[in-house]
């Protein structure tokens, strides 16, 4: 992967699939009249294309960044799972445009994905892995975490808050696509939130920029901006293909390397600008 240019790393990306929600006529929910939960306008308009997008990654590198401003004059911002913005908005800004929560965040307790108001009046991607090659019936008869009762309660509880299951085997093209351009085996695993939120808005965004998604020298052992505990592989994965997917994000940037060392973040052109 390392010999092709950026231009073509990011439109194979969008080769290997447009990301999908699940959509009203998705089975197994049409037939269990589940259809009309999800909601009736999609993500993005087909057309709708903004000049600047930020994805706030949650690593601990964005502790004392300063970055705060600079994220918020992006015209979206996507965060991850319970990532606060209250009492750090100085390194990671105060706007969102959109989270992306995997299943545990949406189903354990702890993470109160009813309750709190991190989840209301924003764009909601919720997303859980099935095994690789399974249907979305089997899905739901078998997720990794019972990702849908929560769910579907937080549709009824918010119907104006747009929240959307992520299709997913939009999943599992992503891991082809990191896969295919790997010289390594990479291990089955989805890719991280972080991944996913970069290919949601590829399509709809002039570019996007990346925050300390590519470790900048602010890196130290720490796992995330909003918490205290030391753990490299929150960096560098363990679950996940992490170290995979930032050898190839970073070989879609086009900052320069003080903007993607000093400053922390990276500049993914979205498909338009590229003509993908
Ligand atoms: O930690 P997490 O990730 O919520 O981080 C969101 C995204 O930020 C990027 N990141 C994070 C920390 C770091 N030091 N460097 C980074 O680059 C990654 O791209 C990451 O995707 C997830 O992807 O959903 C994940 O969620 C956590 C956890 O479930 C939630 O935070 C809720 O507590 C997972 N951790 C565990 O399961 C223990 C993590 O593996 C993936």
């Amino acid at each position: 992967y390392d010999k092709k240019t950026a231009r073509e790393l990011v439109c194979a990306l969008k080769k290997s699939g447009i990301v999908r929600t699940v959509v009203k006529d998705d089975e197994p929910f049409k037939s269990m009249d589940l259809g009309d939960s999800f909601p009736q306008q999609p993500l993005f308009g087909d057309d709708q294309i903004y000049e600047s997008c930020a994805v706030v990654s949650s690593a601990g590198s964005l502790h004392g960044s300063d970055l705060g401003r600079t994220i918020d004059d992006h015209d979206v911002v996507l965060r991850f799972n319970h990532a606060p913005t209250e009492g750090y908005e100085a390194d990671v800004g105060q706007k969102t445009t959109i989270r992306v929560v995997n299943s545990q965040v949406v189903s354990k307790p702890e993470y109160n994905f009813l309750d709190s108001p991190l989840y209301k009046d924003i764009k909601i991607v919720a997303w859980d892995p099935s095994k690789y090659n399974h249907t979305m019936d089997q899905w739901y008869k078998n997720p990794d975490h019972d990702i849908f009762t929560s769910y579907f309660k937080h549709r009824s509880l918010n119907p104006d808050t747009p929240s959307f299951l992520l299709n997913p085997s939009s999943l599992w093209d992503l891991w082809d696509y990191i896969q295919a351009l790997m010289p390594l085996r990479v291990r089955r695993n989805p890719p991280s939130s972080g991944f996913l939120g970069l290919a949601l808005l590829l399509p709809h965004c002039t570019h996007v920029d990346m925050f300390e998604f590519i470790p900048s020298f602010r890196m130290t052992k720490r796992c995330h901006y909003y918490d205290h505990v030391d753990d490299m592989s929150c960096t560098f994965g363990v679950w996940h293909p992490l170290s995979a997917e930032k050898l190839l994000l970073l070989s879609m940037n086009i900052a320069n390397q003080t903007t993607v060392f000093r400053d922390g973040y990276i500049r993914i052109p979205g498909y338009q600008t590229l003509g993908c």
